[in-house]
């Protein structure tokens, strides 16, 4: 990561859950344990990952403002009251997972630059705010065919060192922003109480579906506009570049490599936990999600390395009263027998997990085949080594 001497306090950062795995201390960057991760459908708020790029700013909800600006017929600047009470306020359940979720395994194959994160960037929280459709409808923001094509963000906080100083920013297309399917929300509240600074308080975009670098927090501003944000973020970042990129010709690969947007099939299993010693019966638990709203239809476990599969049960909320499926599933499967084990003390074991969706989307086998720079998007089968102990062998002993 390239560091530019920006002069950033994080003096007053926020407490935070001691039990966090953290990865990167200023900026603060953190996920829950794993097996803490699954305990339950909706993340307890504190055990919610945190992905920051500066310090986080601390702003009064009594003095904050949203600008809407660019192209639209009637600019407008909103209070917190303003927002909370011209808008019809919506609930969605939705998962947020960061584009650089799974990367140190990425990193484990071949050396990528960033923050490393384990399987548990991404978790699912109840949002309530308004929809961002209704804020740029009131702003009258142009049609696609008057060059509106960009909902770009900018947050409050200043200081991201990636890009000189300048507050963190993304954006999304005018087509999910409008999408009257797309559930994106301007959200307050998170889990039923307002947003902690951590999570962007007091308003954040809750873009569902896609990486979660386009949900900006701390909002400061919505530009409508013809081009995408100029941010490093948008450019130069959060992009899958082919593995023949490398930091000596990456500049080459900016504008002709898309930027992320809508998130692919993943899954990972939670517990056990990688290198565990178990006796049968013992329960495998994780989770799996998609992009764009796409439902998780099936998660298949292998208990081989990938020879052969069997479906794992599927728990936990469907698509609830938001118009497309934006939460992950929490999944499970139990291992009663194993017939390798017979006349041993013990049995290695490979277990491996991979989800498909409405769109007969599936994981790819091998990280290497998806190796990219910045280490995004990491969906490969997610594997597990653990080891079996036969009951019967140590019962005779
Ligand atoms: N203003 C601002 N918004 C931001 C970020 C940030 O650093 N600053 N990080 C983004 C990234 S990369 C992710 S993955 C999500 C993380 O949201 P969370 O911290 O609430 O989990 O916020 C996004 N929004
Ligand atoms: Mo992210």
């Amino acid at each position: 990561m390239q560091h530019n001497n920006i002069n950033v306090s994080y003096e007053n950062e926020p407490s935070r859950d001691p039990d966090f795995t953290v990865n990167y201390k200023a900026p603060f960057n953190a996920e829950p344990r794993q097996d803490v991760l699954v305990q339950q459908f909706i993340t307890p708020t504190e055990k919610f990952y945190v992905r920051n790029h500066a310090p986080v700013p601390d702003i009064k909800g009594e003095s904050y403002a949203l600008k809407v600006d660019g192209l639209v017929g009637n600019p407008l600047i909103l209070s917190l009251n303003d927002i909370k009470n011209k808008f019809e306020k919506v609930t969605i359940n939705a998962s947020i997972q960061c584009a650089g979720n799974r990367r140190t395994m990425m990193s484990e194959y071949k050396k990528v630059k960033g923050v490393g994160w384990g399987i548990a960037s991404l978790s699912t929280a109840s949002w309530s705010g308004c929809r961002l459709r209704d804020v740029l409808e009131y702003a009258k923001a142009f049609t696609k065919n008057e060059g509106a094509l960009h909902a770009v963000f900018w947050g409050l906080d200043f200081g991201c060192p990636e890009d000189n100083g300048k507050p963190y920013g993304s954006s999304i297309t005018m087509e999910k922003a409008m999408d009257l399917d797309g559930d994106v929300l301007l959200a307050y509240d998170m889990n039923g109480e307002p947003l902690t600074r951590d999570h962007g308080y007091p308003l954040r975009v809750v873009a569902p579906g896609i990486i979660g670098a386009r949900s900006v927090k701390w909002l400061d501003k919505v530009t409508v506009s013809s081009q995408e944000s100029e941010s490093f973020f948008q450019r130069r970042d959060y992009k899958i570049f082919h593995n023949g990129v490398n930091w000596d010709n990456v500049e080459k690969y900016w504008d002709k490599t898309p930027s992320l947007q809508e998130l692919s099939i993943q899954s990972a299993i939670c517990i056990p936990a990688p290198n565990s010693t178990l006796y049968l019966p013992f329960t495998i638990t994780g989770y799996a999600t998609s992009g764009g709203g796409r439902k998780v239809e099936r998660v298949d476990i292998s208990l081989d390395g990938g020879e052969t599969w069997d479906y794992a049960e599927l728990m936990g909320e469907d698509k609830g009263v938001c118009n497309k499926y934006w939460s992950w599933v929490l999944f499970k499967y139990t291992i009663t027998k194993l017939p390798q084990l017979q006349n041993k003390d013990h049995q290695k074991i490979r277990l491996v997990c991979r989800a498909w969706d409405s769109a007969s989307n599936t994981q790819p086998k091998d990280v290497k085949d998806i190796w990219n720079l910045r280490g995004v998007m990491n969906n490969s089968w997610h594997f597990v080594d653990i080891t079996v102990l036969n009951q019967s062998v140590k019962n005779k002993l």
